[in-house]
This record gives C-alpha cells, sequence and structure tokens, in this order.
C-alpha cells in the first residue's frame, strides 16, 4: 500500500483519562520563581501550566501498561514480572543478561563502580551529567569524541551524534587500551540536542573498537529515537522497521545502561544489560547492595510490567513518528517566530540556543538560566537549563565548564500534551523573544557539590 500523500503525524491514540492543569496569573508565578531560586527545578509542579521540564517518567502510559500494573507479582524473589522483563529486553535489544535498577543512574554507578578503575579514560559522544559524575566518583576521567558539529547549534549535520573518529584514535594512542573500560555511545545524545548517531558511524566504531580490544557500552535511554531518524535519514534504512534497527544499534555494543523513564514510557524504572557474564556477574554481586535484589533491583513488580510492556510499544512506528513529529511540530513553530534553536530539531525536546536569544548576556550570567526563568513569568511553561549551569566545574581545577552549548530544553513528554499546548509554548518563546533586550542576568547565591543544576539557587544581577 502507498502512503497517502497528505496525511500528517497525528497521535496514534485517544484520549481516555485527563488530568486538569492550573492556570496562574503573572504576579503568582513572580513569586513562585523567586521563591524557587529562579531554578525550574525548585517549582512546586503545582504552579507550572505546561511542563516541558523532562521527558523523563512524566510519560502517559497506555491502558495496556496500567492493566500490567495490576498483574504484579510483588514477590521479594523471582517475580514473574522480572522474567517478563528479561525477555523483552534479549528480544528487543539482544542483550544476554540483566540486572534491573530503580532508574538509569543506579545502572550507570554498578556499571561504573565494576568497570571503572582510578586514572582510566572513558571516551562518549557527549557528557551526560549522570553518565559523567559516575565515571568521575569511580576515579574515571570522560573525553568527548563527538564530531565538532554537535557543537554548533546552527550546523545542521543529519548525525550530530556521530562520534570523530581522528578523536577516538587519539585517545587510544595517548592513553592506550589498557586505560580505557568502554567507549560510552549514546544514541539520540541528550546534551547535544537529541542528535542521532547514524548506524555506518557505529560500524566504524565497532571496528576501531575491536583492533583494540575495547568494549563499548550504550546510553539506550532513547535508542527507539535514534532509530526513527536512521530509517528516515540513512541510506540503506527506509524500509528497516524501528525494531529491526534497534538490535542492529544495540548488537554493535556490549552492553547498555537504560532509564526506562524515556523510550520505556514509564513513571520509575531502569536497567543495566549485559552480553559478558563475568561483567554481568559482578554487577550482579553490586545490585543487591544498592538497589534491592538481582531480581527488582528497586523496582517493585508492576514496574517491570510497565516497563516490559513499554518497550514493545516503544518500537512501533507509529508511536514513534508522532512522537518525533509532535517535538518537530513546536521546533518548525518556533524557527516561523524566527527563534533560534539547535538544529536539527531533535527527538526529545527542542533547544533553544540562548547565546543567541541573549547575546547580550556573558555566559558567567547564566543566559539559559535566566531565559528559563523569564519563559516561566510569561507563561507558567518549565523549561530546563541546559547550558553552563548543567555543566558544572572540572573536577580537577574546580574551575567552571563552559561549554559552546548554552541551551534551553523544551522536552516534550510522550503522548502527554496536544498540538495546542506546544502552540501556546511556541506564542510564548515568541513573547519572550520580542522583549528579549529586556532579560536581565543571573548570579549564582547557593551551589551544592554535585549536580549543582538541580538545586542551585540564583538572584538577578543588578
Ligand atoms: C532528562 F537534568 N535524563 O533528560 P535517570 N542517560 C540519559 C538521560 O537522559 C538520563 C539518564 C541517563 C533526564 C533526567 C535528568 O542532568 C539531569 O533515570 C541519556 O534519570 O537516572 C536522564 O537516568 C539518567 C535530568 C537527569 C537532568 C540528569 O531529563
Amino acid at each position: 500500500m502507498t502512503e497517502p500523500r497528505r496525511r500528517s503525524w497525528a497521535e496514534p491514540f485517544k484520549i481516555k483519562m485527563v488530568e486538569p492543569l492550573k492556570m496562574t496569573t503573572r504576579e503568582e508565578r513572580e513569586v513562585a520563581i523567586r521563591e524557587a531560586g529562579y531554578n525550574t527545578f525548585l517549582l512546586r509542579s503545582e504552579d507550572v501550566y505546561i511542563d516541558l521540564l523532562t521527558d523523563s517518567g512524566t510519560s502517559a502510559m497506555s491502558d495496556r501498561q496500567w492493566a500490567g500494573m495490576m498483574l504484579g507479582d510483588e514477590a521479594y524473589a523471582g517475580s514473574r514480572n522480572f522474567y517478563h522483563l528479561e525477555a523483552a529486553v534479549r528480544e528487543i535489544y539482544g542483550y544476554k543478561h540483566l540486572v534491573p535498577t530503580h532508574q538509569g543512574r543506579g545502572a550507570e554507578h554498578l556499571l561504573s563502580q565494576t568497570l571503572i578503575k582510578q586514572g582510566d579514560v572513558i571516551p562518549g559522544n557527549m557528557y551526560f551529567t549522570t553518565t559523567r559524575l559516575h565515571q568521575e566518583l569511580a576515579g574515571g576521567r570522560f573525553v568527548d569524541v563527538i564530531i565538532d558539529e554537535a557543537h554548533d547549534p546552527t550546523d545542521a549535520h543529519p548525525f550530530k551524534g556521530d562520534v570523530d573518529l581522528a578523536k577516538l584514535r587519539q585517545v587510544i594512542d595517548d592513553v592506550g587500551p589498557e586505560r580505557i573500560p568502554y567507549v560510552c555511545i549514546a544514541t539520540a545524545v541528550n546534551m547535544a540536542g537529541g542528535q542521532p548517531i547514524s548506524l555506518a558511524n557505529l560500524h566504524k566504531v565497532r571496528a576501531l573498537c575491536n583492533d583494540h580490544g575495547i568494549r563499548i557500552i550504550h546510553d539506550a535511554t532513547r535508542v527507539a529515537e535514534n532509530a526513527y531518524f536512521i530509517k528516515e535519514r540513512e541510506p540503506g534504512y527506509a524500509d528497516k522497521s524501528i525494531a529491526e534497527i534497534v538490535l542492529e544499534i544495540c548488537g554493535l555494543t556490549d552492553g547498555c545502561t537504560m532509564s526506562a523513564k524515556k523510550d520505556a514510557l514509564v513513571n520509575i524504572g531502569g536497567f543495566l544489560a549485559l552480553d559478558e557474564w563475568e561483567v554481568f556477574e559482578a554487577c550482579r554481586n553490586l545490585v543487591v547492595v544498592y538497589e534491592g535484589l538481582h531480581t527488582y533491583g528497586g523496582m517493585a513488580g508492576r514496574d517491570m510490567e510497565a516497563v516490559a510492556i513499554g518497550l514493545q510499544e516503544s518500537v512501533q512506528f507509529d508511536h514513534i513518528k508522532a512522537r518525533v513529529g509532535q517535538v518537530k511540530y513546536l521546533g518548525e513553530k518556533l524557527q516561523d517566530y524566527g527563534v533560534p534553536i539547535v538544529v536539527p530539531i531533535g527527538s526529545h525536546g527542542v533547544f533553544l540556543d540562548a547565546k543567541a536569544f541573549l547575546p547580550q548576556l556573558d555566559q558567567d550570567h547564566y543566559p539559559a538560566q535566566a531565559l528559563a526563568a523569564e519563559l516561566y513569568l510569561d507563561s507558567g511553561v518549565r523549561a530546563m537549563e541546559r547550558g553552563v549551569v548543567s555543566a558544572g566545574r572540572d573536577p580537577e581545577t574546580g574551575e567552571n565548564r563552559h561549554p559552546s552549548l548554552e541551551l534551553v530544553r523544551l522536552t516534550v513528554p510522550r503522548r502527554v500534551y496536544t498540538q495546542a499546548h506546544m502552540d501556546v509554548v511556541a506564542e510564548s518563546v515568541a513573547e519572550v523573544w520580542d522583549n528579549r533586550e529586556e532579560v536581565r542576568g543571573l548570579q549564582m547565591v547557593y551551589e551544592p557539590s554535585d549536580l549543582r543544576f538541580f538545586q542551585a539557587r540564583f538572584e538577578p544581577v543588578g
């Protein structure tokens, strides 16, 4: 059957239950953001109208998933739901062994403690906050080997998640393969703006790692979204299913860490999956110390059931097309208003380029933080800073890192908001854009030591 010529990405579901939203006045929002120290993480969700802080744990579960919750086998050991999840991970990702964890960072913790030794180096296609911190806490150092294009918000390279093989080769030559416990490959690279890695590139990374006997560990948090872009953009993949592409990606890697709160459409959960028995065994030993028994790892039986079902739903083409389609819809609206965003539009959100939006602000006055606060003031839309605050300090020098990407992430939860919500978001961003010259910078008045962006507090400067 041929596809009709005119057909939009409309949602492949209808809405069965609704949650009312609270509208606030500008005066109420002024109080709320001041009390939150100009940090959107510190707002009460009650004071938020449209919540685009994150797509993590905020998706709407399907009726199938809710039905699965009723089938929770809440046994301490050997829950039926664990075996269902194990079978789903084997079928969809192809990894042999499963270690359940309460969420993604639980998996990162176990893996880092197991594989990384003091002085090790972990190359990867751009850092992620929790992933890098766990690598550092285990004594390792993350080295960015993503292509340069990923650091330029205006560069429309179709696979900005690709690894620069020359950079990776250089790291291997510099430190030696024995100092590299694994290469860390993310799909739909979050901090780059939800940008995909191509399979052509991943095949080359695999070959290079094989030459040196180095493992690849995959951050599979948004692998289905990455697979959609491969199907759309990469020669030779148009006729492959999302499930086939996901399997090919995973097959090129030795294991994964997973936050099931994203692709897998659940409110809580995660896992580590591994092909090597020895690494699996070591992580399984640690899971009982930090998370829970190896057949639940911090999740209730019902949570594992919802993940198992969500994984199946995540690779359905109609779902992923509508999910990425909605993000694209928002991004294109913003482009029509002339707002500077990261291109190409990514899979899980639209990223505002705060440097271009607020050129009057020095990066040390936190343009992305200030812009997120301003957007909240305008409409009650909550976004997230992804710039100098998120990047934190270099553990060796104690100096602030100054990433080239200073972004505000408008993250779209899956199956939650409508096209009209996206219209309101775009209108509000356009309003702030029109008044951008009035936006003032911020100074940090409280800085926690780890992952400071979650709890830091700010005040307007001058
Ligand atoms: C997010 F501001 N992401 O994007 P956990 N890998 C990847 C993630 O996106 C991810 C985790 C590992 C979140 C939540 C979050 O700096 C932040 O299940 C690619 O959250 O433990 C999480 O998975 C960790 C927001 C995390 C942040 C860290 O919104």
